[in-house]
């Protein structure tokens, strides 16, 4: 099985790779981003605690992301492989990942971290903001603010599997085929 978390601040364009490598690779993607806003779609409770959170720029409690991300392995038996967008967001969301895949026989390949300045990121969500109308992205306070989180509770994701030798940082500026051909020369030697 290829199993790839794809890592990064947001907006760093791991919803965007995703996209692209799913129809390259045939693997099944798990955004726990998308997983998400579809609760809050569907106005489920869930959604409603989620929305709160997330308009305010914080992470959703660990248990949470963890039960969906359990629930979409356990539907998804016959897969080639996933790829985790956005999830592992915390060290405790690693350690859970790992638990969870090695009950099943299975581990992650490898972790490809997009590297983005801040300014850019930025930038890039306040675009989508306008284009899109998501509330996250609407407000650069919310951004700053989703970055911090970032920076406090998410970076630490990076140094976990860099002891475990499978990060890989790939420059996540320049266009979006550029980038991804960079991510393909590093799935390929997996
Ligand atoms: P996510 O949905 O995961 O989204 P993201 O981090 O904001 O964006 P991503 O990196 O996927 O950016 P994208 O490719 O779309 O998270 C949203 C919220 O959900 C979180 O803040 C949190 O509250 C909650 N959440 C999700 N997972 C969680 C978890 N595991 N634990 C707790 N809470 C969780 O790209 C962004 C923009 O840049 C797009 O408009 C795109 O077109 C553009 N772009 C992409 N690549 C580009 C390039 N090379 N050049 C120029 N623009 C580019």
């Amino acid at each position: 099985m290829l199993n790839l978390v794809l890592f990064g601040p947001p907006g760093a364009g791991k919803g965007t790779q995703s996209q692209k490598l799913i129809e390259k690779y045939q693997l099944v993607h798990l955004s726990t981003g998308d997983i998400l806003r579809g609760e809050i779609a569907q106005g489920t409770a869930l959604g409603v605690e989620a929305k709160k959170l997330m308009d305010d720029g914080k992470l959703v409690p660990d248990e949470v992301v963890i039960g969906m991300i359990s629930n979409k392995l356990d539907s998804n038996p016959d897969a080639k492989g996933f790829i985790f967008d956005g999830f592992p967001r915390t060290v405790a969301q690693a350690q859970a990942l790992d638990e969870l895949l090695q009950s099943k026989g299975a581990q992650i390949s490898g972790m490809i971290a997009l590297q983005v300045d801040e300014e850019e990121l930025e930038k890039r969500l306040l675009l989508r903001g306008q284009e899109s109308g998501r509330a996250d992205d609407a407000n650069p306070e919310v951004i700053r603010k989703r970055i911090v989180e970032y920076n406090s509770k998410t970076a630490p994701v990076a140094n976990y599997y860099q002891q475990q030798g499978k990060l890989q940082n790939i420059n996540g500026i320049g266009s979006i085929d550029e980038i991804f051909d960079e991510i393909c020369k590093v799935i390929d030697r997996y």
